[in-house]
């Protein structure tokens, strides 16, 4: 995983494509991007944002460091910030801003390097401006995979944990009355993962049943009616990806009604696809389409990038439709992967369905990325 601020970044945005032949350059839609930087010091490989001092407004969250919104020019310190070396790796991946303790301020949870401890940082509340370093424990040893998720999986009030852990998949949940003590594991599957290290990772109803499934490179996992005693969930192989990537989605590209899969292929070189969902009888199967290949004519648009460690889907253009966004991740594993010096990039991936299906089309400007 690598987030860095000092970056430049192009953004595209693509379609999956199901008809390559209604692609045509005029259809390009050029989104551009302000790019303000917040540090020129690496401290951490992610980055995230919530209201942390709850003035209705959305803040900066980096490692150590928290950025006041909307202005993001007025730093404040979570625990010590120490500058990481740029040949490793950081102790701070990712960060998620949620109220754990339930008194009405965000507080933080970070994960480092696959394998440490989740921790959590509390909130000091009222002067968090001006507050010294924030409380802080750890509440769940061991951390694999390389895109933990902090989603909502099972059917109750607050998010879980998703990770692999000792090489099975599940969930850590914490106890709301007692967010600082040791967090709970659900383990969902055998021992099947890759631990502590492993890539691709994702939640979403891929079975339209109305619960999260758990989604890896190898397939996925359904979620249970019932999840009481902890029960092993099914097991739906599928390989979405040999090396695997990173976030993964379950999402309706297509518009056809069924959630399809989208995952970028390899998080230190090349790939970006998504997989429609399919029936061979009753059983769930996919159908791979490419976005970005590992060959600039693999894409529609031409364009070639690798790395894509982090992707998130969102809509960007406020269209309705969601779509994804990823990029080059410089420097993930430092000099080691191909175009590993071509420079960070961003990509959006603006879904659009048309009668034909779906596409994408690029968009390129300077900014920041990460994941
Ligand atoms: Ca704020
Ligand atoms: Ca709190
Ligand atoms: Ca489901
Ligand atoms: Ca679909």
């Amino acid at each position: 995983m690598r987030f860095r601020s000092v970056a430049s970044l192009c953004c595209l945005v693509v379609g999956c494509v199901m008809s390559l032949r209604d692609v045509v350059a005029e259809d390009f839609l050029v989104h551009r991007f302000e790019r303000q930087q917040l540090t020129e010091v690496y401290f951490s490989e992610g980055a995230n944002f919530g209201d942390i001092n709850k003035d209705g407004k959305p803040d900066v969250v980096h490692g150590p460091l928290w950025f006041e919104g909307p202005e993001f020019t007025k730093q404040h310190e979570i625990y010590d910030p120490k500058p990481q070396n740029r040949d490793g790796y950081s102790g701070n991946f990712f960060t998620w801003v949620y109220d754990f303790t339930g008194d009405g301020w965000n507080d933080l949870v970070s994960v480092g390097l696959p394998g440490s401890p989740a921790k959590l940082y509390v909130n000091p509340g009222k002067n968090v401006a001006e507050a010294p370093h924030w409380q802080t424990r750890d509440v769940f040893n061991g951390v694999g995979n390389e895109s933990p998720q902090f989603v909502n999986l099972v059917g109750d009030a607050q998010p879980e944990l998703v990770c692999n852990h000792t090489g099975k998949f599940g969930y850590a949940t914490f106890d709301v009355m007692k967010p600082d003590q040791p967090w709970v594991w659900h383990a969902i599957s055998e021992q099947v993962g890759e631990y502590p290290f492993g890539h691709g990772l994702g939640v979403g109803d891929i079975n339209g049943d109305g619960r999260q499934d758990v989604i890896w490179k190898g397939g996925w996992y359904e979620q249970p009616q019932s999840v009481e005693g902890d029960p092993l969930w099914t097991s739906h192989k599928f390989q979405f990806a040999g090396p695997g990537g990173a976030d993964m989605f379950a999402y309706d590209v297509d518009g056809d009604g069924d959630n399809d899969v989208i995952t970028s292929l390899a998080a230190h070189t090349y790939g970006l696809a998504w997989f429609e969902q399919t029936k061979e009888g009753d059983a769930i199967s996919f159908k791979k389409h490419v976005i970005v290949g590992d060959k600039a004519e693999e894409s529609p648009y031409g364009i070639l990038f690798t790395e894509p460690h982090a992707v998130a889907l969102i809509d960007m253009d406020g269209d309705g439709l969601k779509d994804i966004v990823t990029g080059k991740t410089y420097w993930s594993h430092h000099r080691q992967s191909p175009m590993w010096d071509a420079g960070a990039r961003g990509q959006e991936k603006q879904t659009q369905r048309r009668s034909t299906g779906c596409r994408t089309s690029p968009t390129a400007n300077p900014a920041s990325v990460g994941n």
